[in-house]
């Protein structure tokens, strides 16, 4: 395939940026290769630096859920900058974007904004710390809540004990305080409350798990957790960065009835641009300066242009036929994926939650990330490239989750099921099945 550009783009890149990404992922290291550079998108496709169009089902990692350069974003984008691009001082943009968050998800009751999903998980680790005067956080294997140090952890030898730091640079006081417990093992986690009594701060879990592929919650997981947390007078944080406005306009606690303390924020919130949020009881958050003494700041935090791209996201999503329809395709994707993955005798399981979709190369069920980690993530990137070569771009990780838009037609999606029809057909014949 015609990928020259990209090549040169990238040795470029990589003499300036470290391995020439600004986000690990990108780097297509999980799927070998060399990344595209995009030049554009719109709608639910992006073009690479040669002109060649892929569908898109990575969709910027979530924020994207209009599509790509959604005109009346990009008009309302437009005209904000035509009136400054950030002043460093309150605007009522702010005051509008808030309200909006705050009557699409009843439990946050104030939300404070900043500019990334990690600004907004880091930030509340710190605002339950300081309201519970607790240090331990207990976090999921496999869940990721941004590159914040409590939380680029691995489970320790004894689950119930301290975690290991998950990267250099992390010091074992920092992982001390983080405990890690397999995603939906109820009996773990009970474990782990017997086990620090009036010592946990908080609880942060993806109510749906979509970092290490997508898993969802097995029933009850998310109860157990609100019911221990309530009782040892922890905080729930949801980390809704990815599932928040998503799954539902309420995101994952609206579809679970499950009300936390505090929820973070980001992607759709955004619009595209860089925005994250935190929020959720009045009385945790009014220990947040300056009204109360748990510091948190930032130069960008609020800017109008984002501000503007979210308020004009959150308005259009305000329509609950969206949901109907973003339903109605991931259905269309999900179950065409499933039959044609059957048809060819590719052990499978797949997950789907509205728009947000993921399949794993082996038999399952997946329910946490030792059995994520079963999946063969050699055929996965076999597969990842040949739908490359069909013009479909998908998340270049077996461990990622898949996003889809209001611009993917049925059209997309039917032309997508062919390409990995004839992907299949092409990897499995006897010639190439190795
Ligand atoms: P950012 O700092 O990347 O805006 O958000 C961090 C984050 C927090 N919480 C959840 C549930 C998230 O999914 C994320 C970021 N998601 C990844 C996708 N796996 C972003 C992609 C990337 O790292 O480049």
């Amino acid at each position: 395939m015609n990928l020259e550009r990209s090549l040169s783009a990238f040795e470029r890149a990589k003499r300036v940026i470290p391995g020439g990404v600004n986000s690990p992922v990108r780097a297509f290291r999980a799927v070998g290769g060399s990344p595209l550079f995009v030049k554009s998108a719109s709608g639910c496709t992006i073009v690479d630096l040669n002109g060649r169009t892929y569908i898109d089902y990575v969709m910027s990692w979530g924020p994207l859920i209009l599509g790509h350069a959604y005109p009346p974003v990009v008009k309302a984008v437009q005209g904000a900058a035509a009136r400054g691009t950030s002043y460093g001082a309150p605007t009522e943009l702010e005051t509008e974007l808030a309200e909006l968050v705050c009557g699409m998800v009843p439990s946050v009751e104030k939300v404070r904004f900043v500019s990334s999903g990690t600004e907004a998980t880091m930030s509340a680790l710190r605002l339950a710390r300081g309201f519970t005067k607790r240090d331990k956080v207990v976090k999921f294997a496999g869940c990721y809540h941004g590159h914040g140090d409590s939380f680029l952890i691995s489970a320790g030898s004894g689950a119930l004990t301290n975690g290991v730091p998950d990267s250099p640079g992390i010091t074992e006081g920092t992982s001390r305080d983080t405990i890690v417990v397999e995603y939906n093992d109820l009996d773990a986690v009970t474990a782990v409350f017997a086990a620090n009594p009036g010592e946990i701060a908080a609880v942060i879990v993806e109510p749906y798990a979509g970092n290490m592929g997508l898993v969802l919650p097995v029933p009850g997981f998310l109860q157990r957790l609100r019911e221990l947390t309530a009782r040892d007078d922890a905080l729930l944080i949801f980390d809704e960065v990815m599932t928040g406005f998503r799954v539902a306009p309420g995101g994952a606690q609206e579809r679970e009835g499950i009300v936390p303390d505090l929820t973070t924020l980001g992607k759709i919130i955004g619009g595209g641009l860089p925005v994250g949020a935190f929020g959720g009881r009045a009385d945790v958050m009014a220990a947040l300066s300056p009204e109360g003494p748990v510091y948190q700041a930032g130069t960008l935090s609020g800017n109008p242009l984002a501000m503007t791209a979210g308020i004009t996201t959150l308005r259009a999503l305000s329509d609950q036929a969206i949901y109907r329809q973003l339903d109605a395709i991931g259905k269309r994707l999900g179950e065409g994926l499933d039959s044609i993955f059957t048809r060819h005798g590719v052990p499978h399981t797949m997950a789907r939650a509205g728009s947000l979709f993921g399949f794993f190369f082996t038999e399952g069920p997946v329910h946490d990330l030792r059995t994520a980690k079963k999946a063969n993530t050699q055929f996965y990137a076999r597969f990842f490239h040949a739908m490359l070569d069909r013009g479909v771009y998908l998340a270049p990780s077996q461990f990622e989750a898949g996003f889809l838009s209001t611009a993917h037609s049925a059209a997309d999606v039917d032309r997508t099921l062919a390409a990995a029809d004839d992907a299949l057909a092409s990897l499995l014949a006897p010639a190439t099945r190795r």
